[in-house]
């Protein structure tokens, strides 16, 4: 990363205090939770690049079947001169397509928690699409962030939210993050999202449970980082990754199962974890068209388009 990379980038990376505020609230509750937002350090964003590539994770490849069988069409819902923002773009590696395909693009603002990960990726970008201004935003992007002004003519600002991220969040707090994106296009913006769909328990149970277990590491990771930027005392061999399943709530949970009775100390406070007792580290929802429509249109949005595979496994969406 270049001296000018790093001038360029806006910084509202949450801060070390937060991180540790958000963990010690989350396991002095009943149900002892984490984020998952904070899997994505380099660490956890490097696992989370793998997972994608796992044959087990249908996720990635089917929506980028879908991206890329559809991708004019996307392109021209888009509009020319448009800004694409992008929250927690990471390697931004589903964006290079779009980024091609559009018409005279005014900028691309990717918007990453990870500000290593945000780096490297800007950096890529900038040699293979030397003429789009792009304006990183190093932040959480559930909380206000502020959108850089770009210097070339902008028509209308597009969210692209690829990977169902959307799932992660609560139907809650999806609803609110669904509105701080209709906040940031205005009334003439537009949002291209992925959302995965409901499917049955043996295929989405081996997406989060892969056989080389790169889940487990990029879920145990958690607590590693717990350890090393909080200065835990988390012995993560007593520790094991779960996913399962939850039909009821239509999401998979993952859970970090406390093997053995033991206490845990992070900053000077002390965390009791019973046999068996878990940390629920993530939720991924998984919608039917009518449950993910319902939700958008609480928060203002339209669904004017889906495109999906021929089994309906996930889909690509276009809402205004
Ligand atoms: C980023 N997110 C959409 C992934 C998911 O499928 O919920 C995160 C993930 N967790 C385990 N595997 C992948």
């Amino acid at each position: 990363m270049s001296v000018s990379d790093e001038q360029e980038l806006q910084d509202q990376q949450p801060t070390k205090k937060d991180f540790m505020a958000d963990v010690k609230d989350g396991l002095s509750a009943k149900q002892k939770w984490i984020s998952s937002m904070y899997f994505y350090d380099a660490e956890g964003s490097m696992l989370f690049d793998r997972i994608c590539e796992l044959t087990e994770y249908y996720p990635t490849r089917t929506e980028l079947q879908i991206l890329n069988e559809h991708m004019d069409d996307i392109a021209a819902v888009t509009g020319p001169q448009a800004m694409v923002i992008e929250p927690g773009s990471g390697s931004s590696l589903k964006t290079r397509r779009l980024l091609a395909a559009l018409r005279e693009p005014a900028a691309y603002v990717p918007v990453e928690i990870s500000r290593e990960h945000l780096l490297d990726a800007v950096q890529g970008l900038r040699q293979d699409f030397p003429a789009l201004p792009i304006l990183p935003v190093c932040a959480d992007f559930t909380s206000e962030f502020d959108i850089p002004e770009p210097e070339t003519a902008e028509k209308r600002r597009v969210v692209y939210f690829p990977g169902s991220t959307i799932g992660n969040f609560d139907p809650a707090d999806a609803v609110d993050l669904l509105k701080i994106m209709k906040k940031k296009v205005g009334r003439e913006g537009g949002l291209i999202i992925g959302v995965d769909l409901r499917k049955d328990r043996v295929t989405l149970e081996k997406a989060y449970n892969d056989r080389d277990g790169i889940t487990a590491l990029f879920n145990l990771n958690l607590l590693h980082r717990i350890n090393r930027e909080l200065g835990g005392n988390f012995d993560v061999s007593n520790f094991s990754h779960r996913a399962e399943w939850n039909d009821e709530e239509s999401r998979i949970e993952m859970h970090l199962v406390s093997e053995i009775e033991q206490d845990v100390t992070i900053g000077g406070d002390t965390f009791h974890f019973d046999k068996g007792e878990y940390i629920l580290s993530e939720c991924s929802y998984k919608f039917t068209f009518r449950a993910f429509e319902e939700l958008a249109g609480k928060a203002g949005w339209t669904v004017k388009q889906v495109w999906t595979d021929n089994r309906e496994w996930f889909s690509v969406q276009y809402l205004e």
